[in-house]
């Protein structure tokens, strides 16, 4: 009852300000250990709301526990909380709390002991499951209770784990960041917790993880993308100090991480659990906490990439109380207020991609290439207990630190490529200045595939082609794709590129070629429907030229400019000379066929 639907309906609530839900993360304790309050936690939900310059946008709290701090498992009190402010949740089960052996002294009792009980002394008990049996008795427990109705409504997502992956990585562990858990744990608690929600008024809560982005991208983990219903990615270019991080690439980096999170996923959408610069503390490699640079970051990332584009949980509203951690977050002190710190209104900040410096330039990243750790963070806290409070975890880099996808390998086959270069071709909301250079034509990091291939054929011109998953040129057939370019890329550059691998390259898809020519692309004014027959193709927006002579094994970059944030798309494909093209469109395996890759 709730999933994506309810999701839809938040974001049409706040369409006003931003469509998408904004919120900060809550932890269960203060600095001091002691628990947050039922009123703690209404005061906090009560002020995000009347954040001075947010546009009572910051609506949705992101929790790590629903115990609250100091009992077994008894309800968070920011369950009711939220319940009385209106507040929308992305919940969280904590799920590491690691294997113990039962001691030796408890088994004594048994004297004298049989076999089995030495068995038992040297069989590992998961403390994790009995944690999460806490943390799912805590959860249905309120949702059973006379507010559980009212509750139920207000949840977006709920999260199982946080940055569990991230802490049984090479760079958690050199960190010291505390026990975490396998893909394996993750997944099975999963499953508990979707049997345990089924018959409550939470049945059809949208159930994923959150953890860093440098998780996401190990393959290794792929079974929780699999398993999850989104993906929350913390991403922290302060933490990721063993590359250069000031401030003034703070943007390329985060933006590097979403867009590698974003890929590793798939269809499933990410969600930005965490991400923010700190106020003060330490240096950590390039980067300076600051008021100022923690504007930059706001603006740059908050408001020019994320608020209103994707469901964000900024790190934090406050986690200076009563005493200031180092590095602190917060974008109130120690004194919950809703003024805050320092400026949160985006004014003078525009999207376009010229305010944001060296995004363009280094905003590319090979998804796939989270080679061994070697990267790492410091000021991570070190026990789940801390670790459920408060504390944003360091993000990690990857040893590929700074190597842009430009970099990554492309397919076997050495390619003949035909650059043709036009910078205004994916119409740009405005001139960015976007690199004229292009993305790679390998589909290694972001890419759209086309959403409509309609087939027209000049022989039977009212004919309507309808959709099809092949893309088909011929003498008599050119072929239509749609692309539906997302606002997220928005600032970006975008390359329209055609990819014909060798037949033996290929695995689940197959293409018949013969004669020999090149192809012919046009932009069209407006885009195609299941309708669109040779008689009614859209006009022609602009000629792109094409590869003159079309053989397998190649990638074609047919033209780069600015990503039409926002816009579908239109182009249509015809064959030259007498090339005759037959493929399956597909981008598993050997990609084959028409994509917007982007960077
Ligand atoms: C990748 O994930 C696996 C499973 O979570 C983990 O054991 C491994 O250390 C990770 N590798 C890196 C480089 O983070
Ligand atoms: C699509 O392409 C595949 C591979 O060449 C071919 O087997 C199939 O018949 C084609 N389908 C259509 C409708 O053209
Ligand atoms: C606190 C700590 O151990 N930080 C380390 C995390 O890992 C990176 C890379 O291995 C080191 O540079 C940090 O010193």
């Amino acid at each position: 009852m709730l999933s994506s639907t309810l999701v839809a309906a938040f974001a049409a609530c706040f369409s006003t300000a931003y469509s998408q839900i904004q919120g900060f993360n809550y932890g269960s304790t203060n600095t001091d250990s002691s628990a947050v309050t039922l009123e703690q936690f209404t005061n906090d939900f009560t002020t995000a709301k009347a954040l001075a310059g947010t546009n009572d946008a910051f609506t949705s709290a992101r929790l790590y526990t629903c115990i609250q701090a100091g009992t077994t498992n008894t309800p968070s009190d920011a369950f009711l909380a939220a319940v009385n402010t209106d507040t929308s949740l992305l919940l969280g089960l904590w799920a590491s709390a690691g294997y113990d052996t039962p001691s030796g002294a408890s088994l004594l009792g048994r004297l004298p002991m049989v076999l089995s009980d030495f068995e038992e002394m040297l069989t590992p008990r998961s403390c994790s499951q009995e944690n999460i049996d806490n943390e799912i008795a805590a959860l249905t427990t309120f949702l059973q209770s006379s507010n559980g109705a009212a509750f139920a409504k207000l949840i977006l997502g709920i999260s199982v784990g946080s940055e569990d992956l991230y802490r049984i990585s090479p760079t958690g562990i050199i960190n010291k960041s505390g026990v975490g858990a396998s893909p394996d744990d993750i997944t099975n608690y999963i499953s508990q917790v979707r049997a345990a929600i089924a018959s409550t008024a939470a049945s059809g809560a949208l159930v994923g993880h959150v953890d860093t982005w440098t998780a996401w991208v190990n393959g290794s983990n792929d079974a929780v993308i699999t398993n999850s219903d989104f993906i929350g990615m913390d991403a922290y270019p302060y933490f990721q100090n063993t590359m250069t991080n000031p401030i003034g690439d703070g943007y390329s980096l985060f933006d590097a991480a979403y867009e590698a999170t974003i890929s590793a996923a798939g269809s499933k959408p990410v969600w930005v659990t965490e991400t923010g610069w700190p106020v003060s503390g330490a240096t950590s490699g390039d980067a300076v906490p600051s008021t100022a640079n923690a504007q930059t970051y706001w603006d740059q990332v908050g408001c020019g990439l994320l608020f209103g584009k994707t469901n964000t949980w900024w790190y934090t509203l406050q986690d200076a109380y009563p005493t200031t951690p180092n590095p602190s977050f917060g974008v109130v002190g120690t004194d919950l207020s809703d003024t805050p710190l320092y400026d949160l209104s985006c004014s003078g900040v525009s999207t376009s991609a010229s305010t944001i410096p060296a995004a363009q330039a280094t905003a590319t990243v090979g998804a796939a290439s989270v080679d061994a750790g070697g990267a790492g963070n410091e000021g991570t806290p070190s026990t789940a207990a801390e670790q459920a409070s408060s504390a944003p975890v360091a993000t990690s880099s990857s040893a590929d630190a700074g190597t842009p996808a430009t970099a990554t390998p492309s397919p076997a086959t050495p390619a003949p490529t035909t650059l043709i270069t036009t910078t205004s071709v994916l119409p740009a909301a405005s001139a960015s200045g976007a690199s004229a250079s292009g993305c790679p034509a390998s589909l290694s990091g972001t890419y759209e595939y086309p959403h409509l291939i309609v087939p027209v054929d000049k022989d039977s011109p009212t004919t309507a082609g309808g959709t099809s998953y092949n893309g088909t040129f011929s003498s008599t057939v050119s072929s239509i794709f749609n692309f539906d370019i997302p606002e997220a890329d928005s600032g970006k550059t975008c390359s329209l590129v055609f990819l014909l691998p060798s037949e033996n390259e290929l695995v689940t898809s197959a293409f018949s070629l013969s004669g020999s020519g090149g192809l012919d692309v046009a932009q069209l004014k407006s885009p195609a429907t299941e309708q669109t027959s040779y008689s009614t193709i859209p006009a022609v927006e602009s000629d792109l030229g094409g590869p003159t002579s079309v053989i397998a094994g190649s990638e074609y970059v047919i033209a780069s400019g600015s990503c039409a944030a926002g816009q579908t798309i239109s182009y249509e494909i015809s064959a030259t000379g007498s090339l005759a093209l037959n493929y399956f469109q597909d981008s598993s395996a050997a990609a084959i066929g028409l994509y917007v890759t982007v960077c």
